[in-house]
């Protein structure tokens, strides 16, 4: 009997779990941050900025200002983070802050 309830418990769990990943959570949403690079001085660090960002899952634009040493992205923040763009730009060698 237990055994019953644990499978059905369990087909349960995996058809909310299928349906979650289908729809998109109601408290998602489209997120722009701004995020400060001053080691990007010129044209290849622009490319390796915009490299590192456009490979992440959720990031929707990326918008590199080379003469303002920023990049403004645009991501779902249902799929990533701003904690998540600040560690791939660390990880490619450019340190990066939220400026606003
Ligand atoms: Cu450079």
């Amino acid at each position: 009997m237990a055994m019953v309830v644990t499978k059905k418990f369990f087909a349960f769990a995996v058809a909310f779990a299928a349906t979650l990943s289908f729809i998109r959570p109601a408290w998602a949403a489209t997120q722009t941050v701004t995020l400060s690079v001053p080691t990007m001085v010129c044209g290849p660090c622009e490319i390796s900025i915009r490299q590192a960002l456009a490979r992440i899952d959720g990031v929707e634009i990326v918008d590199v200002r080379l003469t303002m040493q920023d990049v403004k992205v645009t991501f779902d923040d249902a799929k990533t983070s701003v904690e998540a763009l600040e560690n791939a730009l660390k990880s490619a060698g450019y340190p990066a802050s939220v400026t606003q």
